[in-house]
């Protein structure tokens, strides 16, 4: 199906679009274009939505914000965001009532023409579904990267070729509901994760498991052979099952022995690389070369596969490597906008890091980071607007390590410097927008590097 005939099944149709998020707000455009008759509920006030809702009702779209927006949902299909469950009761109660509950990323998945390439785990999944859009690119495919990563995708699906490839990074919760399987699946790792919004563990570890659960299975499913959940999803995986370990030989996958990463399909192993050679730094990151290659191998030339490791030097902005200076490690996560995207880089690091961090107060509560700056940070170093309230989430949360506040960025990150000895890790990631100062996170991240390339 086209994105025009999946877009034709809803002409007239009621569609209720719940979150008018990153996801939902090119559907809504799509949904209103096709004649669809919209109600989108939001948590949110119309005051904090901003200036979209005028817009799109003048185009027609209803609106049911605020407390209770999920209550009395009467529609025929219901567009869910991927932070919305799908057990609220509100929900619940529509698709009793005969409502198809489906997603943006759902319906992606019945319109694209090509080969899905999809990515879950709790740790390491963006930088694992980056390398494998690199390795596909430099194998001379066109890649389109997208989902939790940051990207939707539904409204470019007409720009897409059957000879493409896309490459996804799933979540848990966009995965929940999911009811088809890409063509190549990979779980990079299963641990306690989003426990807050899903209702246990197994909820969670089932949301993961459904990327490859639906008929047909995947061609191949790759699996962390090193992680006990996911080496026991093999028996529901169907016949592709390849494993990546850092331990062990697997006869079909991935896996490093001495240093040297080999690939094998049905036990005939084939040396790649020194795992030394591979640019971005970290056994993590041999982990995820690991996981993608299992998951590309016998697909693209060995050639494609080895160039990326050596070159791919990791994603602009986002746990970016800038400089080793007297061994110390600069890294630049400008992108981490949000505590939930600080929380994530901290986690990448298995050192406690010297971390930068604030910015502009977006209404997010700092508590939960405080937990991680624990668990993560030896010296804190803050700036900008929301620098008291960090130190107070850091403090509350048991916090005993060094903070040094300091309002200009630039003697942040000179302070950072000057705190840290060899081996350690300086990490920008400030859990805030940079718009106390900055035009955005991009110009935030290059003033960074400029100063650290700067440094003697
Ligand atoms: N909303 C409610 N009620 C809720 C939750 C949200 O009304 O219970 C509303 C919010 O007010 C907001 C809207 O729903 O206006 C959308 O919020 P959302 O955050 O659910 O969805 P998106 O903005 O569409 O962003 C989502 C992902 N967010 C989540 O899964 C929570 C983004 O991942 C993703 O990049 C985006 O889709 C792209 O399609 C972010 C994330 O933190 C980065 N993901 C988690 C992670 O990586 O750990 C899973």
């Amino acid at each position: 199906m086209t994105l025009s005939d999946y877009l034709n099944t809803m002409k007239d149709r009621r569609a209720a679009v719940l979150g008018l998020g990153v996801s939902n707000r090119p559907l809504v455009e799509l949904l209103l274009d096709a004649g669809a008759d919209v109600t989108v509920r939001d948590g949110a006030s119309r005051q904090a939505l901003g200036d979209i809702v005028p817009g799109l009702e003048a185009r027609g779209c209803k609106f049911v914000l605020g407390d209770g927006y999920l209550k009395d949902i009467d529609a025929d299909v219901i567009f869910r965001s991927p932070g919305i469950m799908p057990h609220e009761p509100g929900i619940e109660k529509a698709v009793e009532g005969g409502a198809l509950l489906t997603s943006e990323m759902e319906a992606f998945f019945e319109v694209c023409p090509a080969p899905i390439f999809a990515v879950t785990g709790s740790d390491g999944k963006t930088t694992t579904t980056t390398v494998i859009s690199e390795i596909l690119k430099a194998a001379g495919r066109t890649v389109h990267v997208g989902g939790n990563i940051g990207t939707p995708l539904l409204d470019r699906a007409d720009a897409i070729h059957p000879e493409d490839a896309v490459v996804l990074e799933l979540s848990s919760f966009q995965l929940m509901t999911m009811k088809k399987s890409p063509s190549r699946a990979l779980v990079t790792n299963v641990a306690p994760n989003h426990l807050d919004k899903h209702r246990d563990m197994d909820e969670y570890v089932d949301a993961k498991r459904n990327i490859f659960q639906n008929a047909p299975h995947p061609e191949v499913v790759v699996l962390n052979a090193d992680n006990d959940i996911t080496r026991s999803f093999a028996k529901s995986a169907g016949e592709g099952v390849r494993y990546f370990s850092r331990r062990d030989i697997v006869e079909n996958g991935a896996y490093c022995r001495d240093g040297v990463i080999f690939c094998s399909l049905d036990g005939k192993p084939e040396r790649i690389m020194d795992a030394a050679d591979i640019f971005i730094p970290g056994q993590h990151n041999v982990e995820n070369y690991l996981a993608a290659f299992a998951l590309l191998y016998g697909l693209v030339p060995v050639e494609a596969m080895v160039n990326t490791a050596r070159t791919f030097r990791g994603v602009e902005h986002r746990i970016e490597l800038v400089r080793e200076l007297r061994g110390i490690r600069y890294y630049n996560d400008s992108i981490a906008s949000s505590p939930s995207r600080t929380r994530a880089g901290l986690r990448s690091f298995r050192e406690k890091v010297i971390l930068i961090a604030g910015g502009k107060d977006k209404g997010v509560p700092f508590d939960p980071l405080g937990e991680d700056i624990v668990e993560h940070v030896k010296v804190l170093v803050l700036t900008g607007l929301t620098a008291d309230k960090i130190e107070k989430a850091a403090l509350d949360a048991g916090f005993t390590g060094p903070v040094i506040k300091k309002a200009d960025f630039k003697e942040a990150v000179l302070a950072a410097s000057s705190a840290a000895e060899p081996g350690d890790t300086v990490l920008l990631s400030p859990a805030c927008t940079s718009f106390d100062r900055f035009r955005n996170f991009a110009e935030r991240g290059n003033y960074f590097k400029e100063i650290v390339m700067e440094l003697q």
